[in-house]
């Protein structure tokens, strides 16, 4: 009796292990790739709408919006709800940078040839649109998505997002001239591949 409450402890603890081993080996990489009828769309944000899913904003290097040759860099920039980004102004004239959330104006500077960066932070995940008050072509973006589990699709529309658990999600996606989708998502316990066709309107 001894003998098999021994080997029933002993067996519990190696299920445990087992366990806490297949737990951390189904973390995977979500593949994918956006596109309207004509081809990959850059410039699109992705992120995953999930409520468990971790924030690590520490982690992140500080972020930069630049306005160099009288547009901004990055056209789209993905941040984390309070993490600080820095606005910098690179040209050789001044600029007049404006962050709106919806119609309203939250933020503005004036900001002269060679001054230092500005910090700024952006406390609620949504998209805010950011224009030059001088120069009216200038708009850029800036998107606090929900958590770390986002990315920007490069110029043929690919994204990747690592350590994803398997299960159900909400995928969010979104673009500036084919607006926004949330898709509900399951991820099996291997490398998924993904890819998502806007159909309302050709590639921009
Ligand atoms: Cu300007």
């Amino acid at each position: 009796m001894a003998l098999y409450r021994r080997s029933a402890v002993t067996g519990g603890i190696f299920f445990l292990f087992l366990w806490a081993f297949l737990t951390k080996a189904e973390a995977l990489e979500f593949e994918g790739r956006i596109q309207a009828s004509n081809g990959g769309i850059k410039n699109a944000v992705v992120y995953f709408l999930d409520e468990g899913l971790r924030t690590n904003a520490a982690g992140n290097p500080v972020a930069v919006l630049d306005q160099k040759d009288y547009d901004f860099e990055p056209h789209v920039l993905i941040v984390l709800p309070g993490q600080s980004f820095l606005i910098k102004n690179s040209d050789p004239q001044a600029h007049d940078v404006r962050i709106f959330e919806g119609p309203q104006m939250i933020f503005r500077a004036e900001m002269s040839a060679g001054m230092p960066p500005l910090s700024k932070r952006l406390d609620q995940p949504g998209i805010y649109t950011v224009r030059c008050g001088v120069h009216h072509r200038m708009h850029s973006y800036v998107v606090p998505a929900a958590n770390s589990f986002y990315a920007l699709t490069d110029a043929g529309g690919n994204i990747r997002i690592a350590d994803l658990k398997p299960g159900h999600h909400t995928l969010r996606i979104w673009q500036e001239d084919l607006g926004q989708v949330d898709l509900p998502l399951e991820l099996k316990d291997s490398r998924s591949h993904f890819s998502y066709t806007f159909q309302n309107k050709n590639n921009p």
